[in-house]
């Protein structure tokens, strides 16, 4: 049965990503056509790591992370760019974080042990460490611009540790924890966390969905920790905020 539902899982991501349907209907099963009817997997990432314009697919396997290109609708597994940093991962998440067009990857793990991986044209450079997001592992992660300057915030979860929000600092080069301030801190069995902003109030909210079934929705409700305005990316002479900080209600 769990077998069967991981192939369904990959199913799905493949018609997402080929956008190919049927005439009997508006999706088809199409996983042996696109080469991945033999994988199993517990979960599926989109992302066109190799910038050729086709959405590639990213793995959570038995064994660790998988990558598989997309080659006109077949997928082939490629190596992964960072050598053997998939083992033991629980958790990853594609964004961009440093603006410059490509997608660069964090990864987190039980044991402890995360990563931040940036794509330096096809070479993918941990620079976790130096970036202050490298303590502490986690079951969830996700990136959103939950502060609304414009650059990608990690929030990472879990499993038995205080939620983390990491502020990116942009052209400082770091990002900041700020879990506390933006009441995301509480210490749970987060699994999941997702950005959306389900309110269409123009900032990102976040949903997390927790081990023991009781899910929060979190409502992004702005405010300025070193009461300077309000939340927007932009200060009062319309230079980038500093100090901002959203906050968020159950
Ligand atoms: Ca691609
Ligand atoms: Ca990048
Ligand atoms: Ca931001
Ligand atoms: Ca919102």
């Amino acid at each position: 049965m769990l077998k069967r539902r991981w192939f369904a899982l990959i199913g799905a991501a493949v018609m997402m990503l080929t956008g190919r349907a049927g005439a009997a209907g508006p999706l088809r099963e199409v996983s042996r056509e696109a080469g991945l009817d033999r994988v199993e997997a517990r979960g599926a990432v989109r992302v066109d790591f190799d910038g050729d314009g086709s959405l590639d697919l990213m793995l959570f396997t038995q064994k660790g992370l998988a990558l598989y290109r997309n080659q006109q609708g077949r997928f082939e597994e490629a190596g992964l760019p960072f050598g053997r940093g998939g083992d033991g991962v629980s958790a990853a998440a594609w964004g961009d974080f440093d603006r410059d067009g490509d997608p660069d990857l964090f990864t987190t793990s039980r044991d402890g042990a995360s990563r931040l991986y940036r794509n330096d044209g096809g070479a993918f450079v941990d620079v976790a460490g130096r970036m202050g997001v490298g303590q502490g592992g986690g079951m969830a992660a996700a990136w959103g611009d939950f502060d609304g300057d414009g650059d990608l915030d990690l929030f990472c979860a879990g499993p038995r540790t205080a939620n983390r929000l990491y502020r990116n600092e942009g052209s400082r080069g770091r990002f900041v924890e700020v879990g506390q301030e933006a009441g995301v801190a509480e210490t749970r069995t987060t699994r999941v966390g997702a950005w959306g902003d389900y309110d269409h109030d123009g900032d990102p909210d976040l949903y997390l969905v927790d081990g023991s079934g009781l899910n929060q929705l979190l409502r992004n409700e702005g405010g300025a920790i070193h009461g300077r305005g309000r939340t927007g990316g932009r200060d009062r002479r319309g230079g980038r905020a500093r100090g901002y900080v959203g906050r968020f209600r159950q």
